[in-house]
C-alpha cells in the first residue's frame, strides 16, 4: 500500500466506524457548517483517522491539492464524494 492508500483507508475505517454515512462525515467535521471543509478542519479529521501529527499537515494540503477541484483551497461535498470513491475502488 503506498502512503495515500493507507491515509485514505485510515480515513475509511474512521468513517465506516463513527459515523453512519459519509454525508454525516463530512458535516460532522464542517465545524463551520460552510459545507466546505477547509484545512483546519481536514487536520481534525485526519487526527480522528489516527494520521500521524507530524504528517497531518502536509496530507491536509494534498488532500486538498488532491480532490479540490474548483481551486478554493477547500474540500466541497461533490470533492469529498470523490475521495470517498476512490477509497472504495482502491
Ligand atoms: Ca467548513
Amino acid at each position: 500500500m503506498t502512503t495515500e492508500e493507507s491515509i485514505l483507508n485510515k480515513i475509511q475505517i474512521l468513517i465506516t466506524k463513527h459515523f453512519e454515512t459519509p454525508k454525516a462525515a463530512f458535516e460532522f467535521f464542517d465545524a463551520d457548517n460552510d459545507r466546505k471543509l477547509k484545512k483546519s478542519e481536514i487536520i481534525k479529521l485526519l487526527k480522528e483517522a489516527e494520521i500521524n501529527g507530524f504528517i497531518r499537515g502536509i496530507v491536509s494540503s494534498k488532500l486538498i491539492e488532491g480532490y479540490d477541484k474548483s481551486g478554493d483551497e477547500l474540500v466541497d461535498w461533490d470533492e469529498f464524494k470523490a475521495a470517498i470513491a476512490k477509497i472504495k475502488t482502491a
